[in-house]
């Protein structure tokens, strides 16, 4: 997977090279690159941001640079978006074939190599886990990170006409900028790619997958500081565990967050 950031605070990123990120950086999972967007300025102090028009607190980020920068990470204009959609090759041409009755052939999702520009913005879809799993199959992602009052309206219109484009929230809060957020995502996304984690089936057990929250989990020693591990854990009933792991998972998630259950 290609990953491209745009910040003005490049050094932000260098959390990336440690850890499994890291490793799959290493290993050529992953092509990360990190942008300078002051890079794509061109004024003695490379400016990235203007008053608003039509007023108000703040400043939003200039579109000069940020066209620059997409346009050297996009390729400079060879539209695909704007021009006719993209065709599933593997279909066959009886299929491609749009007879009256028939749908248009459709837009193949990570199957292509059409990148996605994500935006952080409070202003997004949610983040979920749902959505993770969609961005590690695309092979291209592309983060856009704003900073001040965000970015002007118009890079994002523009860039929908050379990628896919999604505005993205963590949740209902606000930050000072996309990078923090750009990192929570790539460490969501990155941990998926297939070749990532050791044990595979240490990824579908975890909290979200499966809808509810995580059990809580023991190790040695059996008591510590006078609390016990529940007792079922050493039992070696393995059924009973299951069991009682469950309704564990059940009851934390019936308290903390009953919004997951049915
Ligand atoms: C703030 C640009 N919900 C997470 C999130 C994502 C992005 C931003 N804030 C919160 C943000 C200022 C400028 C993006």
């Amino acid at each position: 997977m290609r990953i491209d950031i745009v910040t003005i605070f490049p050094e932000f990123f260098s959390v990336l090279d440690v850890s499994l990120l890291g490793k799959a950086r290493q290993s050529g999972l992953i092509d990360l690159e990190v942008h300078n967007l002051r890079d794509f300025t061109h004024d003695r102090h490379r400016t990235v941001d203007d008053t608003p028009y039509g007023g108000g607190a703040g400043m939003v980020m200039k579109p000069e640079p940020w066209g620059e920068a997409l346009d050297s990470i996009l390729g400079a204009s060879t539209s695909s978006a704007t021009e006719a959609p993209l065709l599933d090759e593997t279909a066959s041409p009886d299929e491609t074939a749009s007879p009256d009755e028939t749908p248009l052939p459709e837009l193949v999702e990570g199957a292509d190599a059409t990148p996605t520009v994500i935006f952080p913005s409070p202003a997004g879809e949610v983040f979920t886990q749902k959505l993770a799993r969609e961005f590690a199959e695309h092979s291209h992602l592309v983060f856009a990170c704003g900073r001040y009052e965000g970015i002007d309206q118009r890079v994002v219109d523009y860039a929908a006409t050379r990628a896919s484009v999604r505005l993205v929230s963590l949740g209902d809060y606000v930050l000072n900028g996309g990078e923090v957020a750009s990192m929570a995502m790539i460490e969501a996304i990155g941990r998926l790619i297939p070749g990532m984690v050791g044990n595979p089936e240490s990824l579908v057990e975890e909290s979200h997958e499966d809808g509810l929250l995580e059990y809580p989990s023991y190790t040695k020693p059996a008591e510590w500081r006078g609390y016990e591990v529940p007792p079922v854990l050493l039992s070696g009933n393995h059924a009973a565990i299951a069991a009682w792991r469950r309704e564990q998972q059940v009851e934390r998630t019936r308290r903390i967050r009953p919004d997951l259950l049915p």
